[in-house]
């Protein structure tokens, strides 16, 4: 049996790896002519994952090699490149080739492609990413700017940048290390900034030879380090948004607010501090942006942006500010997941009409009338500051369950039902309530109607939920 995946970074990988494993010939559709997903779209300066990297690794392919705690960006492309080539995957892989049209016809997806290509499969894996498509806001004036202006997820390696005055717009986690990675390279440094952002501070030191070597020589004990990591990592983050009175909130919010006085400058800080509770944001870690903004040749630009000059940019107070480069740091949206293939599902329903105003999925992996169609770090999984690869994987083994439920009906496809999902999602909506993220800030981890587009339960919730499924939350046919 063939099943289709669409997208090849990092879960795409994944879901590749469990479909052969389990006997599927494997086709993954891959737009881009090369793998890696996220880590192959950002190239930015200073790129690096804030999960810890022996976190941020499979369970079945671990890294002994890490050079530092938080690996930088073109190490974990490595990484994905070399998995997928070790597991058999790269010649699977069809690149440069789009999935633009998904139709459910009874028993099989008919799928379209970009580049002419047409087949039928039972099975197909969305695993399409969150944060793929940039968010680029419509500046007045931006295309007369003289200089260069590229968003942070295109970078465009061909204009220098040092000894240049070079502007940055956005304070999330990108914008923060790219202000890290830049400020001590350009003669001039302006960060532009419509909300402050609390700094969780965090050392990245690297590994030494000894305990790669260690690593290496003990798969026992490192699987031991990777496991503890994990205890450490979800006892701090997992309570710490789904109950804002926690011990846990409380520490975080403690290190950020320590971090924050770290700045000399009275006005300065004032201007860093956020009104807004540490969290309620994704949370920024960062060693040395707030050393970073304090070097005499950066500044920290609030008045809001007017519009762009053929010179650089405008802010509303009619200061007019020169840049060689402008970098948009903007983000992404968030929403669009698998779209904008167009998918129809049972009865000719479109997923673009059954997710308007905001995507919805049984659990974030199946939608009720979208047959045999898994989505990977879908909506409203858990996201937070934790591994998408350690939630990839809990999806995956749980859709492989649900395959293998078909197969022993002697049926052909499974769904959720309209019953359990909208039963989910009011669940969802209504620990919405309790989260940090709905304690009065504005983020891209809010849906169009203002709700968290996660997961609103505690992540133990969704490790039992994704341990097997409960049928009755599903029909067979
Ligand atoms: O994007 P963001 P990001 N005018 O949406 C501002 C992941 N990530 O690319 O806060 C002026 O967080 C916007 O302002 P405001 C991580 O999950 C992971 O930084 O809306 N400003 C905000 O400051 C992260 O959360 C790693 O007021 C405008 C910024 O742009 C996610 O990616 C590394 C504007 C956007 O911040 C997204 O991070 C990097 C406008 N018109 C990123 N529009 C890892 O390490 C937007 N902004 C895994």
């Amino acid at each position: 049996m063939t099943a289709a995946v669409i997208g090849s970074g990092m879960a795409g990988i994944l879901a590749a790896i469990e479909l052969k494993n389990a006997g599927f010939d494997v086709v993954v559709f891959e737009k881009a002519s090369q793998l890696g997903g996220t880590w192959r779209d950002n190239s930015y300066p200073g790129l690096s994952c804030d999960v810890p990297a022996h976190s941020y690794t499979f369970s079945f392919a671990r890294n002994p090699d890490w050079s530092q705690h938080y690996a930088p960006g073109p190490e974990i492309r490595e990484y994905f490149e070399r998995v997928a080539d070790d597991f058999g995957i790269t010649p699977c892989i069809r690149f440069n080739s789009e999935v633009t049209s998904l139709e459910w016809n009874d028993t099989h997806w008919h799928l379209e492609t970009s580049d002419g290509f047409t087949g039928d499969f039972p099975y197909v894996f969305a695993a399409t990413g969150v944060l793929h498509h940039p968010n680029v806001p419509e500046f007045e004036g931006i295309d007369d700017f003289n200089g260069a202006v590229f968003h942070s997820a295109r970078w465009d390696h061909s204009v220098s940048l040092d000894g240049k005055k070079i502007a940055v717009i956005g304070t999330g986690s990108t914008a923060v290390q790219i202000t890290s990675a830049l400020v001590d390279r350009v003669e001039e440094f302006s960060l532009f900034q419509r909300s402050a952002q609390w700094v969780l501070p965090a050392p990245n030191p690297e590994f030494s030879e000894e305990e790669r070597t260690e690593f290496r020589n003990d798969p026992d004990a490192h699987e031991e380090y990777v496991r503890d990591l994990a205890i450490t990592m979800f006892q701090r983050t997992s309570s710490a948004v789904t109950e804002p009175d926690s011990v846990e909130h409380q520490k975080i919010s403690a290190l950020c607010r320590r971090n924050l006085n770290t700045v000399a400058d009275d006005d300065l800080r004032e201007r860093l501090t956020p009104d807004h509770e540490p969290m309620c944001k994704r949370l920024i870690v960062s060693p040395d942006f707030y050393e970073k903004i304090q070097r005499p040749h950066a500044q920290l630009v609030t008045t809001s942006i007017e519009r762009f000059t053929p010179n650089g940019i405008r802010t509303s107070d009619g200061v007019e500010h020169e840049f060689d480069v402008v970098v948009l740091a903007t983000g992404f949206r968030s929403d669009r997941f698998i779209r904008p293939t167009r998918v129809i599902g049972v009865d000719n329903i479109d997923l673009d009409d059954v997710w308007s105003p905001s995507p919805l999925a049984y659990l974030s992996v199946m939608v009720p009338g979208f047959p045999n169609l898994f989505m990977l770090n879908g909506p409203n999984g858990p996201i937070g500051n934790f591994s998408l690869i350690e939630i990839a994987e809990r999806q995956m083994s749980y859709c492989m369950k649900l395959i293998a439920q078909v197969d022993q009906s002697g049926l052909g496809s499974v769904v959720p039902t309209a019953e359990a999902t909208e039963a989910f999602e009011r669940d969802r909506r209504d620990a919405a309530k309790n989260t940090i993220w709905m304690s009065g800030c504005n983020s891209w981890y809010l849906d169009a109607t203002g709700v968290p587009a996660s997961w609103t339960f505690s992540y133990d919730r969704f490790v039992d939920e994704m341990a097997a499924p409960d049928m009755s939350a599903f029909a067979l046919a």
